[in-house]
């Protein structure tokens, strides 16, 4: 599958700096196969290793071994032909992605920064004094220093990333606006297993995971990587994570096919990319992007739609394409509040906080790490449900999305009250309503980690 030409191409794309590629390293839907470094490989890097592009146990020759090829010709040879999600953030691709944060139609990236500038207080508030911070897939983000700056008594900074360059830009950016704050970049693929057990002490660790990244992911995967998340919060550990709210599909189709053609753009380099490294003759003229909103799956799904019928070759294959037959490259599930609050919950989180921008399209969610005893179940395809692990494990969450849900409903209906008993006044807030949801749940006796003093849905 992958001759000696395509080897080749892969070494001189190897020397060449790796492109600020994805902040958060993904696959469309199947299984997250890059692994540089190994799994569990992870560790913090030294200036030095960080200036030669590499690091002691990966150096940077070991970008050749990466599998990206097999990954792409299997993910073609599927009847719904799709490619690696992660493939779509090469250096023009994640300077493409930039440009959309910035178009009018995607809302995303404003809205939540609206949260962090009204709201930052409270959030510096539920992240506590004394934290050591850890950002998976950190770019050079603005959102990182705003929170940063904002923390009291911030003991350290570490930025994980797969890419050394990345972690370079990073610290120099964090650098310039915090110089006394040290800093422990990472290097490693957070979708894998990495090993935390190195970094500094804290009064405890905070997980930055802001950018709706984590509905780039499958609910399952998701699910899996807050997992990750919380073995690396340790006891006590919290958790800041950025989530897209569901929303009418006319605004998710705008902001996944922006009127200035940059989406359009950024998904059609991932075929210029494509013929670029690995020698395919895609021709791009030929394909068209497409943004569909699956409405059972609650995600919108990015495309590459065949003009026509025609030929394209890669990694000695061919494969055919029929005029309409599309390559799906990216997902992008939309949650409601209480299914995220239930698919953390599956993996070790208790939802303490709730910020939302004024428009209720987005939201950053505060998680406090569970303690330890939780089953381990797996998450439904419905991200509303946390469901049996074919093993036999407990059901765990369902209950509580249910009440979460019909509470939300009797707000709309205006029946739903505040107070002891209902007794109080009329509740119009979506968070109260959730608040009431998860009490009523506790007190039914779903699966809803207990409520701390003083916490609670915000
Ligand atoms: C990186 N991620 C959170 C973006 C999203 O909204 O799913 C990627 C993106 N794709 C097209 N536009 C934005």
């Amino acid at each position: 599958m992958q001759p000696a030409g395509v080897a080749r191409r892969l070494l001189r794309h190897a020397a060449q700096p790796l492109a600020a590629q994805l902040p958060k390293l993904l696959s469309a839907g199947g299984a997250l196969a890059v692994q540089r470094p190994a799994a569990g490989e992870g560790h913090p890097v030294s200036d030095e290793e960080l200036v030669r592009g590499g690091t002691a146990s990966a150096p940077a020759v070991e970008f050749l071994e990466h599998p990206d090829l097999a990954e792409i010709v299997g993910d073609l040879s599927r009847p719904q032909k799709r490619l690696p999600t992660r493939l779509l953030y090469d250096e023009r691709g994640s300077h493409l992605f930039e440009r959309i944060c910035e178009t009018r139609d995607y809302y995303v990236t404003r809205a939540e920064l609206e949260i962090l500038s009204r709201d930052l207080d409270d959030i510096a508030g539920f992240a506590g004094a004394g934290a050591g911070v850890i950002e998976p897939g950190a770019g050079c983000g603005c959102k990182t220093r705003e929170l940063l700056s904002a923390l009291e008594d911030p003991r350290w900074y570490a930025p994980l990333d797969i890419d050394p360059s990345v972690l370079w830009r990073c610290r120099e950016a964090i650098r310039q606006a915090l110089p006394h704050l040290p800093l422990v970049p990472v290097c490693a693929d957070f979708t894998q297993p990495w090993c935390h057990a190195g970094l500094p002490v804290a009064e405890r660790r905070l997980l930055f995971f802001p950018g709706s990244t984590v509905g780039n992911f499958e609910p399952v995967q998701a699910q899996r990587l807050l997992g990750r998340f919380r073995d690396a919060a340790g006891p006590g550990g919290r958790l800041i994570l950025g989530v897209d709210l569901r929303k009418n599909a006319a605004t998710l189709r705008r902001a996944y096919d922006d009127g200035e053609g940059i989406t359009a753009s950024f998904n059609l380099n991932l075929l210029a990319r494509l013929n670029r490294e690995h020698g395919a003759d895609f021709d791009t003229a030929a394909f068209e992007h497409l943004a569909v909103y699956d409405k059972a799956l609650h995600r919108i799904e990015m495309h590459l739609r065949s003009r026509r019928d025609q030929w394209v070759r890669i990694g000695g294959c061919r494969f055919h394409f029929a005029a309409g037959e599309t390559i799906h490259t990216e997902s992008s599930h939309k949650y409601l509040p209480g299914g995220m609050v239930a698919l953390a919950a599956a993996a070790g989180w208790q939802a303490q906080k709730l910020w939302m921008d004024p428009q209720r399209r987005f939201a950053l969610m505060g998680f406090e790490a569970a303690p330890r005893k939780q089953p381990n179940t797996e998450v439904k395809e419905d991200n509303m449900a946390a469901t049996k692990k074919s093993s036999g494990g407990r059901r765990y969450g369902k209950g509580a999305a249910r009440t979460v849900a019909s509470a939300m409903r009797r707000r709309k209906r205006g029946t739903l009250k505040s107070g002891p008993g209902g007794k109080g006044g009329t509740v119009r807030s979506r968070k109260q309503a959730i608040a009431i949801g998860l009490s009523e749940a506790r007190r039914k006796g779903a699966k809803v980690p207990p409520k701390k003093a003083g916490g609670g849905s915000k």
